[in-house]
């Protein structure tokens, strides 16, 4: 808290921190590539109801729309104007999803790409969501309006125009990214402009902004253009809430911009996080998941207060990105519902759900060719509504990793055992661990190649619980498997490590 509190002083408000989400509704879930009009429905009819708090949307506004590769995911990070007009939906879809999402208590953090337009190569024409006319030649986007004057032409320093060398900072924050057009933040009008973008989201009612490509931007240039946002909508926000903002920075060390550089702006991704955890679970390079005993600040990760933390983001699950080959995904699911137990259990940082969309995946020599493919769509580019199964899965390609029973309960162990220490952690020098929170619930995982069987204290209330992951509390029954705490907190943990999911968890609201 002696962190933040200084930051804040710095930054000048505590409230760009906090995420706005209803008391005990502790995670955000992204849905990657969703529809506003299935987002809406989800909201009512899922995370509501499992205590999910808030929503990660895809980029809202106009974007490119490609043919080669055939409208891929990442279209959507090249804007084209901010016209509330995507892949995703219009304008009156957007704002009846934000509307129905509040009000049942859901909120909503837009995905904003203000570093950046299309690529240079982009072309010229109407191949845009919206269908806004563009020149990317000649820098021009009239639907914003931008002009050649507005990008970063004068001030990038390489060779090429593109970021060239990392370790030139300059480079990294005036050239642009893999040629995309660079945006003049310097300038007035420019912010001016990203501002009425991001205040008429705040209009509309959303709660926050996840900053992509921040590593790209110039922290006091994003200062300014924050320091312009509007207090949120008072419909379902108390007077002189501020915008929740964490920014994407890929900081994995060995750079000269690093994730403390944005400390004082908001919150910051932490993909050392996602990196490790995987190396952690898959067992490579040495590591035990005995190491995961100081997980968090001990393992030079960024103050908790500060961390939005993940197994997975929808850029390093396709091998791109940060992480590379270690990061976790529901490909390798049996080890991903582990790793995700784990975050949701451990108190560190603000915990980010993965839900992604099936692709193609195929490796040639190594690398994923298709890591490219976009969300299942219809044959004239439309994305696919999300369809529901019988049994509460999702179809139509879409993996819904948080409806994922183990998953799901897991989020609700987390707001259960919200602001309550770690404690009785135990491990057993190898791949068996064990942790509670305070007395409201405990988790033992068995990552090795033999059975667990051992007594633990739990630091709970003497009962019978429902273990979480095997089933659940229903009435006055548990569907799977249970756990029995003695009078004085201990408790029996037999885990085969061969069962479908080798994790027992319990909590104060599973006691029989
Ligand atoms: C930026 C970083 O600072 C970084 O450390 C990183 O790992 C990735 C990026 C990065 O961010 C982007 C943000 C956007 O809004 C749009 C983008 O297109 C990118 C982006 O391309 C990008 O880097 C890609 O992935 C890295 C692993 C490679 O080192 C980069 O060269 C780049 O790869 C390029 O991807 C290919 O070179 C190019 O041929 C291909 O057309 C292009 C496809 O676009 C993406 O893969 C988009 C990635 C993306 C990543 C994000 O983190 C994100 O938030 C949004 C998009
Ligand atoms: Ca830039």
């Amino acid at each position: 808290m002696k962190v933040l509190a200084a930051l804040a002083f710095l930054g000048g408000c505590l409230a760009q921190y906090t995420p706005h989400t209803l008391p005990n509704r502790t995670s955000i879930v992204h849905l990657f590539e969703w529809r506003w009009t299935d987002i809406a429905a989800e909201c009512e009819r899922y995370l509501a109801p499992n205590g999910y708090g808030a929503v990660q949307i895809s980029p809202p506004n106009e974007h490119i729309v490609l043919q080669n590769p055939w409208r891929p995911w990442w279209q959507r990070y090249q804007p084209i104007s901010y016209k509330l007009c995507s892949r995703s939906g219009n304008e009156e879809e957007f704002r009846d999803m934000v509307t129905r999402c509040n009000n049942v208590g859901v909120r909503i953090y837009a995905d904003v790409v203000i570093n950046h337009m299309c690529g240079a190569s982009g072309g010229s024409g109407t191949h845009s969501s919206c269908g806004s006319h563009f020149d990317a030649g000649a820098e021009d986007f009239p639907a914003v309006p931008y002009t050649s004057w507005d990008f970063n032409n004068g001030k990038c320093n390489s060779p090429s125009g593109n970021i060239e060398n990392y370790n030139d900072i300059n480079q990294v924050r005036n050239c642009r990214l893999v040629s995309l057009l660079d945006l003049a933040l310097g300038k007035d009008y420019v912010r001016g402009k990203i501002a009425e973008y991001l205040n008429h989201l705040v209009d509309l009612g959303v709660a926050g902004f996840r900053v992509d490509a921040a590593k790209h931007m110039w922290p006091c240039d994003m200062a300014v253009i924050f320091s312009q946002l509007k207090d949120l909508d008072t419909r379902w926000f108390s007077r002189g809430s501020r915008p929740f903002i964490y920014q994407e920075v890929i900081d994995q060390g060995g750079e000269p911009i690093s994730s403390s550089q944005y400390f004082g702006l908001g919150r910051v991704t932490e993909f050392k996080y996602s990196a490790k955890l995987g190396t952690v679970v898959r067992r490579w390079n040495g590591e035990k998941m005995a190491y995961l005993r100081n997980w968090g600040e001990g393992w030079a990760f960024m103050p908790s207060d500060l961390a939005l933390v993940f197994v997975d983001n929808h850029d390093n699950q396709r091998g791109h990105g940060a992480g590379g080959a270690s990061v976790l995904t529901f490909w390798d699911s049996r080890l991903y519902k582990m790793a995700a137990a784990f975050m949701l259990a451990h108190p560190y940082g603000l915990t980010r759900v993965m839900s992604s969309f099936r692709w193609d995946r195929h490796f040639v020599n190594g690398k994923d060719v298709n890591d490219w493919m976009g969300p299942p769509s219809n044959d004239d580019g439309s994305t696919k509504k999300v369809s529901l199964n019988p049994d509460t899965t999702c179809g139509n390609g879409w993996v819904c990793e948080h409806r994922w029973h183990q998953i799901r309960n897991m989020v609700i162990f987390r707001n259960v055992v919200n602001g309550e220490p770690l404690a009785n952690w135990w491990d057993n020098g190898s791949n068996q661990i064990a942790f509670g929170r305070g007395t409201r619930g405990f988790i033992a995982i068995n990552n090795d190649d033999w059975n667990m069987n051992v007594t633990l204290q739990t630091g709970l209330p003497a009962g019978m619980y429902c273990d979480v992951i095997s089933g659940q509390k229903e009435g006055d029954h548990c569907t799977g498997l249970r756990v029995s705490v003695t009078a004085d907190g201990q408790a029996l943990f037999h885990i085969n490590n061969t069962a479908d999911d080798p994790t027992l968890a319990i909590h104060l609201d599973t006691k029989l």
